[in-house]
């Protein structure tokens, strides 16, 4: 059975998630409202996932015996200025996000809880890859000259 403090911190993750998850669906609205609509899709599929990340946390503190909560989600920054600005702040936060995870293995590792520093390590890795994926595509912006954001924002389309 999961500790008591494991359970609140991961309580505290799924919150997290579901404000990453609302801050991504806004970014996509931006992002569609603007005609951006790779930018768009690209975010709304981030949002998702946010989200399943938040139901897998979930789900495994329900397995480990746990009681998992929706608590109140607090509002997402509503507008952003540029497609750069947006992107920088999705590396931004994911850098946030990574900092989140690493704190909440620290409290899994001194609960010694093995089973959870286990089933956290996935998402150590997976902010490895979300943080590049973020950065590579604000480093494109920069070089981008011309047309060169109608070509990344088909690119983005593709996800
Ligand atoms: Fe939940 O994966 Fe990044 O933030």
């Amino acid at each position: 059975m999961i500790t008591e403090k494991l359970q609140n911190a991961i309580n505290d993750q799924i919150a997290a998630e579901l404000w990453s998850s609302n801050l991504y669906l806004q970014m996509s609205f931006y992002m569609a409202k603007e005609g951006w609509d790779g930018a768009a899709h690209w975010l709304a599929k981030q949002s998702d996932e946010e989200k399943e990340h938040a139901t897998d946390m979930a789900h495994y503190l329900i397995k480990r015996g746990g009681e998992a909560k929706v608590s109140m989600i607090d509002v997402v920054p509503q507008g952003w200025g540029s497609y750069a600005e947006v992107f920088e702040h999705v590396y931004k936060h994911e850098c946030h996000v990574s900092e989140l995870i690493n704190s909440l293995v620290d409290i899994a590792s001194a609960e010694k809880d093995k089973a959870t520093q286990d089933f956290l390590w996935n998402y150590v890795r997976e902010q490895v890859e979300e943080e590049a994926t973020a950065a590579g595509i604000v480093d494109k912006i920069k070089k981008i000259s011309g047309n060169g954001l109608f070509y990344l924002d088909a690119e983005l389309a593709k996800r």
